[in-house]
Order: C-alpha cells, then sequence, then structure tokens
C-alpha cells in the first residue's frame, strides 16, 4: 500500500498543468468524484490495524499535494499578466443606478403641478434674435438688461443674436403661432453675462408661464401663484406680492412666502424678515400682446417667471449653485427621484 502511495505521489509530482484542459483531466484524476486516492482510501480496510494511521495520514498528504498542485496552476485569462486586457472570468461589476439631477426633479414637479391646471410646455431656441428676447417683450432700446454686461452676444454675418436671457422669448414665439386661449410654460436654460459666485451663475434654468384670454385679471394671477406655492411649499404656505417693475408686466410683483423664523439659518436666508422671494409675475402688458398680434381689447393676460436653482436652493437646502452644475456624484447621489 505505501508503495503505491510513493509511487502515485511520484507520478502527480511529474505532471504538467499547462492548460486549462488539462488541469480539468487532473482534477477529474486526482480529486474528482471518482478520483484515484479515493480509491486507495477504499483500501484501508486491508491495511494492518497498526499501520492504518499512518496510511490514512500518508493519503491525506497525498490529497494536499494534488490539490496544490492544482490551484497553482491559474488560467491565462485570471493571471495578472498585464498583457491580458480581457478578462472573461471576472464577476460582472455591480450595475450603479444613477438619480436625477436635483435640476431636473424641481423642474419636473414645476411641470406637473402647472399641468394640472391646463398649462402645456412650449420649448425654444437658447440662441435668440433681438427681437424675440428684447423687442417683442418691451425692451426700450436702451434698456439695460441689452447691455454688453448681461447678455453673451453672437456675431452673426446676417443679424445679432445672442443666448436667450429668459425664457420668455420661447413664450413670444407660442404668441405669434398661436391664438388665445394660451396656457402655457417653458423650463429651459437662460443666460447671463454675471460673475459667478454662490448666488449667481453665468447660466440658470427658468420656468416661466403665460396665460393669455379674455378677462384675464390680476385675481386669477395670485389664485395661481397661491396654488403653485402651495403644491411646492405645503398646504399651508402663506405668499405676499410686493410691487415691482419688468418691461414686460404692467403692473408687475415680486411673490414672497412666509418661511418663518424658527432657527438661526431662518434668519439668516430671510434677512431677518421671514419671507424669501420665490417668482416674479405680472399683468403682461398690452404692448407684448400687440407686438405678436394679439388683440390686447378682447385679450388680457397673466406671466410668471422663476429660477428653478433658486427653488431647488430653497427646497433642498443647498447654499451654493455651483453645486448644481459640478457633478460631484458626492452632492448628486443625494437626490432621489422616487422612481
Ligand atoms: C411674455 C410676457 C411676459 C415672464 C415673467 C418674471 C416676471 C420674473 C424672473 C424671476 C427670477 C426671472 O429667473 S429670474 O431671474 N422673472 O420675475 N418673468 S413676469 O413674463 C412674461 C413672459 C412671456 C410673452
Amino acid at each position: 500500500m505505501k508503495d503505491k502511495i510513493v509511487a502515485l505521489e511520484r507520478e502527480i509530482i511529474k505532471e504538467t498543468i499547462k492548460t486549462s484542459d488539462e488541469q480539468e483531466k487532473f482534477r477529474i484524476r486526482y480529486l474528482g468524484s471518482k478520483n484515484i486516492i479515493k480509491e486507495l482510501f477504499l483500501e484501508i480496510k486491508n491495511v494492518p490495524n497498526e499501520e492504518k494511521k499512518e496510511v490514512g495520514m500518508l493519503l491525506n498528504n497525498l490529497k494536499q499535494i494534488a490539490k496544490k498542485k492544482h490551484d497553482s496552476f491559474v488560467p491565462e485569462a485570471r493571471s495578472k499578466d498585464k498583457k491580458q486586457t480581457l478578462d472573461k472570468s471576472r464577476p460582472a461589476e455591480e450595475y450603479k443606478l444613477g438619480s436625477r439631477h436635483p435640476l431636473s426633479l424641481i423642474r419636473s414637479q414645476i411641470i406637473e403641478v402647472f399641468s394640472r391646471i391646463g398649462f402645456v410646455v412650449s420649448d425654444g431656441p437658447e440662441i435668440e434674435d433681438d427681437w424675440h428676447n428684447f423687442s417683442a417683450l418691451n425692451f426700450p432700446p436702451e434698456h439695460p438688461a441689452r447691455d454688453m454686461q448681461d447678455t453673451f452676444f453672437i456675431k452673426n454675418s446676417n443679424k445679432d443674436m445672442s443666448l436667450r436671457t429668459h425664457t420668455s422669448s420661447v413664450q413670444v414665439r407660442v404668441m405669434e403661432n398661436e391664438s388665445p386661449p394660451i396656457r402655457t410654460i417653458s423650463p429651459g436654460r437662460v443666460y447671463r453675462n454675471e460673475a459667478i459666485s454662490p448666488r449667481a451663475h453665468c447660466f440658470f434654468h427658468q420656468v416661466e408661464g403665460l396665460y393669455i384670454d379674455e378677462n384675464v385679471s390680476f385675481a386669477d394671477l395670485k389664485q395661481t401663484i397661491l396654488y403653485f406655492a402651495r403644491e411646492m411649499f405645503g398646504e399651508k404656505t402663506k405668499i405676499r406680492l410686493r410691487p415691482s417693475y419688468f418691461p414686460f408686466t404692467e403692473p408687475s410683483a415680486e411673490v414672497d412666502i412666509y418661511w418663518g423664523l424658527k432657527t438661526e439659518s431662518d434668519y439668516r436666508i430671510t434677512k431677518g424678515t421671514g419671507w424669501l422671494e420665490i417668482l416674479g409675475c405680472g399683468m403682461v402688458d398690452p404692448n407684448v400682446l400687440e407686438n405678436s398680434k394679439i388683440d390686447s381689447k378682447k385679450y388680457s393676460g397673466y406671466a410668471f417667471g422663476m429660477g428653478i436653482e433658486r427653488i431647488a436652493m430653497l427646497k433642498y437646502g443647498v447654499k451654493d449653485l455651483r453645486l448644481f452644475f459640478e457633478n460631484d456624484v458626492r452632492f448628486l447621489d443625494q437626490f432621489t427621484s422616487g422612481i
């Protein structure tokens, strides 16, 4: 018996494993379910009792030698060979699901709130002519918003174009192409030539809204804004309107929501007033209607505009607007869409 074990040990040592096939053959012969070492184990019953222990140990040792030899061969694909680029045996990497961008989440939420009361989304170009971005919206020729400081101009061989400074330009196009009743919102990216800081960027996102029909009143505007504020910030949200000025609306107002003064941070962000500005709005100036060939004696309308970043900062407590554009996954991972 001992001779058989020694002979088998020599055989195992002599074996060479250079391919996966050879490794598999080796495994079947020495480690498989009906392997040759197992057969010797079965013969232990014929060994004299005083030798049984020793023979058992020798066979266990033989098994270890075979196992070691088998495992010492690593198929090429799994070796750390630098030349090998494709490792077919490597387990698949975890499929990491991304999350929706916070600005996209807020935009969808705003669209959903307004679509529930009949607003439809309209889209338009980011590169605009002077008419759609300024003149049609009642900006006087010398208005400071047209100034080089605010607008990115693009020199074109035919006419001067610019990157749109608001999405109202989209709504001018809607007014030109459709007749009232018009109930539309335009979400989109806008550009302003401003210094980048925690509170301002040279591009940001807006949602602007426009409603034109017969007998549209300021009361309709107030009610729509109140509905929006409560859908976005909670059903008990209070709003206030402060008089303001925009070239395209008259009268115009800025809308604040009551944020409260419970914490030190509330004092800081509301500058001690408890109120926070969320959007601007007003009744569409009759000149703007006429510019798009809408009869201002028959029709009136209201409009509003808001910055998506501003709403997202308030809702998510983000203090630096630049975080929205850096695409740092540690920031983005915190937002889940719930879908
Ligand atoms: C048409 C006529 C009028 C859209 C309006 C505002 C008031 C407003 C700002 C809020 C913060 C822009 O992102 S922001 O800087 N917007 O205050 N926007 S009324 O008025 C229109 C739109 C289209 C044809």
